[in-house]
């Protein structure tokens, strides 16, 4: 099965894996790209010589395509733009912001540029810069969010622009998969399901979380202060949105709310604190409950969506 972007990246399969903070790091990010997916470091806030490390790692890994996602907010975003040009990277997707001023210079570079797009306007301008394709992600992604569904964002940003559109947000499987597909999408991004790979480095109990997370169990915080974020509903996340209401009553500051949410995502990924930390998890955190390889994880949602567009084909076919 091809696409666009299975041909622009070189892929067997149309699957990114998310470039998830502290998680997609390069034994994840090289186990996906290995077996057949696009594998994406996530940069994080990470410095250069960490986001470095994790380059060198998933070259040792494998000799397929991957990719480095740079989160626009991130202090080091200059010294991360230099390094995947330095580093030779051939796919970057960017996060939270606008990457405009950098596109010149990742074109000349040789680099497949794929921003995630929250909105028409953005796709739009995107595509007018000369991004090779966009991601559209909704809000029931884990992590830093947009406002739109991946429904509703998908299928709009699809009918939008002329480059190929990755549908993220809320999919976990090959039904989910699918279902990206008939919205337009020529792939689609995965996070939550990565993060309870057998090689991803996420603590057990991070990864106890997810795999034990209902329907209902996350929530946003910081759409006041901040930049909102979907996680696992804990105690962090109910003591960020209590200090939020005391902010609006004018009992707290910006900075002490911001204070809370420092460090939060490492604290959970990485020491397993996931009392305190900040527990990034998308709303389908609710059907995932296996620990597997990146391998099976791919040719799951791969079987899976071939299965269902063939039956609900055959459904169809007399029409
Ligand atoms: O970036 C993500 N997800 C993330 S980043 C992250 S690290 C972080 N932690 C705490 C606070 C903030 C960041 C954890 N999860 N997903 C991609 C994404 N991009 N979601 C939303 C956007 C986005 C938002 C606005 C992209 C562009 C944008 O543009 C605004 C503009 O400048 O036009």
């Amino acid at each position: 099965m091809k696409t666009r972007i299975t041909e622009l990246l070189n892929i067997n399969y149309p699957i990114f894996q998310g470039g998830m903070a502290w998680v997609a790091d390069g034994d994840l990010a090289g186990a996906v790209s290995n077996a057949g997916g696009l594998g994406i470091i996530g940069g994080g806030n990470a410095p250069k010589e960490v986001v470095k490390a994790n380059i060198d790692k998933v070259k040792a890994i494998t000799n397929k395509p991957f990719g480095v996602n740079i989160m626009l907010l991130s202090p080091f975003v200059e010294d991360i733009v230099d390094l995947v040009i330095e580093e030779g990277v051939k796919v970057v997707t960017t996060g939270a912001g606008n990457p405009g001023k950098y596109m010149e210079r990742f074109h000349n570079a040789g680099i497949t540029v794929i921003p995630v797009v929250p909105s028409v306007a953005l796709a739009k301008r995107m595509e007018k810069l000369g991004a090779d394709a966009v991601i559209a992600e909704g809000m029931e992604a884990g992590g830093h969010i947009g406002k739109l569904t991946t429904m509703t964002l998908v299928r709009q940003v699809a009918d939008a622009v002329s480059i190929p559109v990755i549908g993220a947000g809320g999919v976990a499987d090959g039904r989910g998969a699918a279902a990206m597909f008939m919205l337009g999408a020529e792939a689609v991004q995965i996070g939550t399901r990565f993060v309870v790979a057998k090689e991803s480095n996420a603590h057990q109990n991070f990864k106890d979380k997810i795999l034990k997370a209902k329907d209902i169990d996350t929530v946003v915080s910081a759409s006041v202060v901040g930049h909102p974020v979907r996680a696992i509903k804990n105690k962090l996340a109910t003591a960020y949105n209590q200090a939020e209401k005391d902010f609006l009553a004018g009992k707290k500051s910006a900075e002490e709310i911001e204070e809370l949410g420092a460090g939060a995502l490492r604290n959970a990924v990485v020491d397993g604190d996931v009392v305190n930390g900040s527990v990034m998890a998308g709303q389908i955190a609710g059907l995932v409950s296996k620990e597997e390889t990146c391998a099976e994880i791919l040719e799951d949602i791969y079987l899976g969506a071939a299965k269902v567009i063939k039956e609900e084909a055959a459904r169809w076919s007399d029409i």
